[in-house]
């Protein structure tokens, strides 16, 4: 039987929520969202999924991936202010400070709520997005860092994802895994997976008779990759200007530095910050971790 995802809770050190990441390419946080914000989660977004019709539109495929019973919606944080607290969660932001090499963004924020009677996901990685990217395996630059937060209980019945530890760490990154080698992430409410966009895993099977697995996965991507969800769209200007800066940054109203700290080459107006051309612009006092980690030319050239 393959080793379980160790659970550790959000009063942990850091260091060893990370280290454990390193190791076993995920693990589980419990409290990693407190009762409050869960609930005010669940309130701003249930009139939306009530709403929402299961299925996804665009082929076989697409349906496949997204799940004919499940409903999966984006633009979180327009339908929900409180998610604007949950990309920016400070151990989201310790990770990926300490995971990318360089400036990153958000990927996409959505809800994925299972219905009953689901069969499993395709397991993937959520480097896949960018083919480019997982070709380089184990030892590439990680393109993706993800959260699976679990909004009500995942139970093995509602089909809690399933993981494969140490999947990011597989020589063969064309190999399937076996059935032995998969866990689930069973999780209470407040508790989120934390893994590695090259960790195999996916959605599991929902053989409950009215039991709707809610979660919301949250993920970031490396800033030079561009994410799965438009969010200067889904998320417009007059609903992000009220954001913290670097909630702003997460989605998009910030240009990427991807090699001097002083200069943004990446996503910009004029060769300049995106944040000057914005109503209001931006005083430009918040210094985004991609330009902190890379202080001058030194760098560069070592
Ligand atoms: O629903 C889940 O548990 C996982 C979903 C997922 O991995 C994905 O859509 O990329
Ligand atoms: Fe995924």
């Amino acid at each position: 039987m393959a080793a379980q995802l160790k659970h550790l809770d959000i009063t942990d050190d850091v260091a060893d929520i990370l280290e454990i990441i390193h190791e076993d390419g995920g693990v589980i946080v419990e409290n990693f969202l407190s009762s409050d914000l869960r609930d005010r989660l669940v309130a701003e977004l249930k009139p939306h999924a009530d709403g929402f019709e299961p299925g996804m539109e665009g082929g076989d495929i697409k349906q496949m991936f997204c799940g004919a019973h499940t409903k999966r919606f984006t633009g979180l944080a327009r339908r929900a202010p409180s998610f604007a607290e949950v990309i920016d969660h400070d151990l989201l932001h310790v990770w990926a400070e300490n995971d990318f090499a360089n400036d990153y963004w958000m990927n996409t924020g959505q809800a994925i709520i299972i219905g009953p009677n689901s069969p499993a996901q395709v397991l993937h990685r959520d480097a896949g997005n960018w083919p480019i990217m997982v070709v380089q395996g184990k030892d590439g630059p990680e393109a993706t860092l993800s959260c699976m937060m679990a909004i009500t209980d995942f139970t093995e019945e509602n089909g809690a994802t399933l993981v494969v530890p140490g999947s990011h760490k597989w020589d063969d990154f064309d190999r399937e895994a076996t059935d032995d080698e998969i866990v689930s992430a069973v999780m209470p409410a407040g508790a989120a997976l934390l893994y590695s966009g090259k960790t195999i895993h996916g959605g599991g099977t929902n053989v409950s008779q009215d039991d709707w697995r809610f979660g919301i996965q949250f993920s970031f991507a490396l800033a030079q990759l561009t994410p799965e969800e438009a969010h200067t769209v889904t998320v417009p200007w007059e609903v992000a200007k009220t954001f913290p800066e670097r909630v702003q940054h997460m989605l998009g109203y910030h240009s990427h530095r991807s090699f001097l700290p002083d200069w943004p080459v990446l996503w910009t107006f004029d060769y300049r910050d995106v944040r000057e051309a914005l109503s209001p612009p931006r005083a430009g006092r918040y210094v985004s971790a991609g330009a902190r980690k890379l202080a001058s030319f030194e760098d560069l050239a070592s």
